[in-house]
């Protein structure tokens, strides 16, 4: 009796074993703190990616930008070395042309045409281009608009973005996106952004209204200029070499539940954009829209001209993302 007991606990503690090994956990990286609509579409797919597949699965999230800045993370879950993570498509296209589509400045004329494009066919050559680079989109999140903000003045126009240092992401579309409109731009990692603006290193930046917000730059920059320069969507993904090992009942399982990830982070997004707001405003922040954004615009012709020369073949890709706009 003893000996059968002895090898039922034995056996069970083997299958544990077993399992454990199987449900490593898979470490995700998140630059926003806990509460962000980012981190809440974040904590949901961990949790019923575990629920659902009974355990097989496990998913942790590390807010906070804890595990490091967004470029190496980008590396990071390329190699393997971190398993999954939301990205900005900002950083995503430096190292994917594809992608870097969608930061082509006034590229999209609303978040809702965006994501049309995004979940059409376009999109999905666009997903091809992350796929690439070793990332599987899982769903796409809503990061509203940039617009610029400075410490001390208005944008209204271009001349008044003149020689004044504006932070961007690492990305060299927006290094000539700024520098073509007359300002000067400064490359650097969200963490230091607002020790540069409280100091002065730098003039301003560039940022939806809840970054803008739970980063603390508005208490550094009081004008906030409704440019919506960029429609950039963030990407739900993990490293491709994690999906393709998965069996197909899983894989099924992390679409879709990615899917509603993203359908819940949407609409939390867009509560936090008017509580992140009125936060702003109830702090001092003066919010101008700029009613007529050619000016803007036309300035962003050369950066075109560059980005279609150094990648010919994204003609085509871009014409189609135009034209389903007009
Ligand atoms: C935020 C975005 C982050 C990061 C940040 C930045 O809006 O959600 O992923 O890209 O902007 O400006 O670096």
């Amino acid at each position: 009796m003893k000996t059968i007991t002895t090898a039922l606990v034995a056996g069970a503690m083997l299958s544990l074993a077993v399992r454990a090994a199987d449900a490593r956990e898979w470490r995700g990286w998140n630059i926003h703190p806990p509460e962000y609509p980012v981190s809440t579409g974040m904590e949901y797919f961990a949790e019923e990616v575990g629920k659902r597949s009974n355990g097989e699965l496990e998913a942790k999230v590390f807010h906070s930008g804890v595990l490091g800045d967004q470029p190496d993370a980008i590396e990071q879950v390329r190699e393997g070395a971190l398993d999954w993570a939301v990205f900005n498509f900002g950083p995503i296209g430096a190292v994917s042309p594809e992608a870097n589509i969608a930061s082509l400045p006034f590229i999209f004329n609303s978040v809702d045409s965006m994501f049309e494009l995004m979940e059409g066919p376009v999109g999905e050559e666009i997903a091809d281009g992350v796929r690439a680079i070793g990332l599987e989109p899982l769903g796409y999140f809503d990061s509203g608009a940039r617009s610029f903000y400075h410490r001390e003045r208005i944008i209204e126009t271009p001349a008044d973005l003149d020689g004044q240092k504006f932070r961007v992401m690492g990305n060299q579309l927006y290094v000539d996106m700024v520098n073509s409109l007359g300002g000067n731009a400064t490359p650097m990692p969200y963490a230091d952004v607002f020790q540069a603006l409280s100091t002065g290193v730098i003039d301003g930046a560039e940022n939806n209204y809840p970054s803008f917000e739970s980063s603390g730059h508005y208490e550094a920059a009081k004008f906030y200029s409704n440019s919506q320069h960029l429609i950039l969507p963030e990407c739900l993904c993990m490293n491709k070499d994690l999906y393709d090992s998965l069996s197909p009942e899983q894989q099924a399982l992390v679409k879709e539940v990615g899917a509603e990830a993203a359908l819940l982070q949407r609409e939390e997004w867009a509560k936090r954009e008017e509580s992140s707001k009125a936060k702003v405003l109830a702090a001092g922040v003066q919010i101008v829209e700029i009613e007529d954004k050619t000016p803007f615009q036309e300035m962003m012709q050369p950066v075109y001209d560059k980005f279609l020369e150094d990648n010919p073949q994204l003609s085509d890709l871009i014409d189609r993302v135009r034209e389903a706009q007009q």
